[in-house]
């Protein structure tokens, strides 16, 4: 029988690419997105694809229980969130609200209304913030100190998916993922903002690129891959908490040499530092240690950074020469 899928943050990069793959598999795929003033643009990552959608916001928790009863999932992948982390500090009180008790709120509905449901929380690498282990990997068991409100609030969602799976004996589990883009990243993200800067610096549209933190480090892999990582974790007979990383990790410097390097540019004469764009407290170094993932559920990812980078690269291109 054609099993259901439920993804809040549906219309966001991995709700789109997860969305995707799902109905490849044959899955009925629903969500729900948040009422918006200018709705077209809120679902061009979507845009025709044969899912359902309703209307509801993990703040809102009768929206969840409606969508819930609803739908009925079998499996339950819960993406949304205020992703960015420099602007969780502009607004740390909704940060927390839609990434801790947004998290809370559909735990309750998940065990009230489905209970026999398999449930996906989207943790994050910037949990660990501070914390290395002395290889220079972050894994599983690497302790938890988080330098953001974004942080914080992933903290709460991971320990709390991981207290119901214990109290209540639900299927819960964590992926704790690291930095994943793709042509569909917001392109106030780093990747994608150097990439579309780099691209309009190419073709004459724009003569600089200011930027915050040059120096702090990121293990970038492909949004496709990660979401193929996050349905595999959801298929075991046993809930259990995975890092999903590349293993590799660059600084954002290296990464704006390949980028403008591509293009035929030194990044150099374009690149400029705008206090604006840098954090209050900046996480400077992540890379991880995926070997659970690779060994127990044999996950390989499928794109090197430079595939991703040029996929980036190509995809601006193609934009400016349809305006
Ligand atoms: P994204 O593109 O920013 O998508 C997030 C989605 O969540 C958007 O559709 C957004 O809708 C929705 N959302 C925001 N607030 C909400 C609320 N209160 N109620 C319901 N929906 C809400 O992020 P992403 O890159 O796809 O990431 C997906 C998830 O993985 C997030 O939880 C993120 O924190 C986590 N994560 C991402 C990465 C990464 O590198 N991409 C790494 C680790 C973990 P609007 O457009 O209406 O705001
Ligand atoms: O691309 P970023 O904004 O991603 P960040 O902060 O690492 O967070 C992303 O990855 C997390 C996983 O670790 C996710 F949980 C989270 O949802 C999100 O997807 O910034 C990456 C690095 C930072 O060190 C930042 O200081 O790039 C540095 N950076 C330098 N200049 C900049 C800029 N980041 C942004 N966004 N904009 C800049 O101009």
């Amino acid at each position: 029988m054609k099993k259901t899928a439920f993804i809040t943050g549906i219309a966001g990069q991995d709700g789109s690419y997860l969305s995707e793959y799902l109905l490849s598999l044959g899955y009925r795929v629903t969500g729900i997105v948040r009422r918006n003033s200018t709705v077209e643009h809120q679902r061009d990552r979507i845009y025709g694809l044969p899912i359902e959608l309703e209307y509801g916001d993990l703040i809102d928790q009768g929206s969840i229980e409606r969508a819930m009863r609803l739908f009925k999932p079998d499996e339950i992948y819960n993406l949304g969130a205020q992703s960015h982390v420099r602007i969780s500090s502009d607004i740390p009180h909704f940060t927390v609200q839609t990434n801790a008790m947004g998290v809370l709120n559909m735990l309750e509905a998940f065990r009230h209304i489905v209970p026999n449901a398999k449930f996906y929380q989207a943790s994050s690498s910037e949990m660990f913030g501070s914390a290395v282990d002395e290889d220079g990997y972050q894994r599983e068991t690497t302790p938890m100190h988080p330098v953001s409100p974004y942080g914080c609030s992933k903290v709460f969602g991971y320990n709390i998916v991981r207290h119901h799976r214990n109290a209540y004996k639900l299927f819960a589990a964590n992926g704790i993922l690291f930095n994943h883009e793709s042509p569909r990243r917001g392109s106030n993200f780093v990747t994608n903002k150097v990439v579309k800067g780099a691209v309009e610096i190419s073709l004459g549209l724009a003569d600089k690129l200011e930027m915050g933190n040059m120096d702090s480090f990121r293990d970038w892999g492909h949004s496709k891959d990660y979401v193929r990582a996050m349905h595999l974790i959801l298929q075991q007979d046993k809930p259990e908490d995975y890092v999903v990383a590349t293993g590799e990790t660059r600084s954002v410097r290296e990464m704006c040499e390949y980028v403008f390097g591509k293009l035929g540019l030194d990044y150099q004469a374009y690149v400029t530092q705008n206090p604006k764009f840098l954090r209050p407290e900046e996480l400077p170094y992540l890379r991880g240690d995926s070997k659970k993932i690779r060994t127990e559920l044999k996950w390989v990812p499928e794109y090197s950074f430079e595939n991703l980078m040029d996929e980036m690269i190509a995809h601006w291109q193609e934009i400016y020469s349809t305006k």
